[in-house]
């Protein structure tokens, strides 16, 4: 029987809680760059298979591009935007893309999956954090990793933590 020590234990737990969420695979890009948020989800609820995966896409993101995946329907709701822009080809742009959905999937408890979005990151002061809440549902059951820290409060801390990254400076 192998015997771990308590701090050891400890140690593995917390990363693994945090590592065993739905989490962005980079958790720091430069403010306003092109990204690809590679939204990882590694197990399913209390054992039962993910079915659909729901993104919602952060306020200020544009040029919002989801991957395809095999097996799986994927939808991209749109909003309108309250000021129209024009791109940089000089298009007018009047809604935004708000959510990406993957459905009608199946991926089991025991297997790993990646869900991605390339997009340009919201243009913010470098420390910003950007959150991509994230609604995984299963055959039974579901989580929501929608839950945003307080101020002073760690994404650890919490039960459902929202998938982040944090705005660097330009390079
Ligand atoms: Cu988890």
């Amino acid at each position: 029987m192998l015997r771990f020590s308590c701090a050891f234990l400890l140690g593995i737990t917390a990363s693994t809680a945090a590592f065993a969420h739905a989490s962005l695979e980079t958790t720091q890009a430069p403010t306003g760059s092109y990204y690809t948020a590679v939204i990882r989800i590694t197990h399913g609820c209390n054992g039962s298979p993910t079915k659909k995966v729901m993104v919602k896409i952060p306020e200020g993101a544009t040029s919002v591009r989801p991957q395809p995946k095999p097996g799986w329907n994927l939808h991209i709701i749109k909003t309108k935007l309250d000021q129209p822009y024009k791109d940089a080809h000089g298009r007018e742009i009047s809604e935004r893309v708000s959510e990406v959905h993957w459905t009608d999937g199946k991926l089991l408890d025991e297997h790993y999956d990646e869900f991605r979005i390339r997009l340009k990151l919201p243009e913010a002061p470098p420390g910003t954090v950007t959150y991509f809440p994230t609604v995984q549902e299963c055959e039974q059951g579901v989580h929501r990793w929608i839950e945003i820290p307080q101020p002073g409060q760690k994404a650890s801390e919490l039960r459902e933590p929202a998938p982040a990254v944090t705005l660097t400076a330009k390079p």
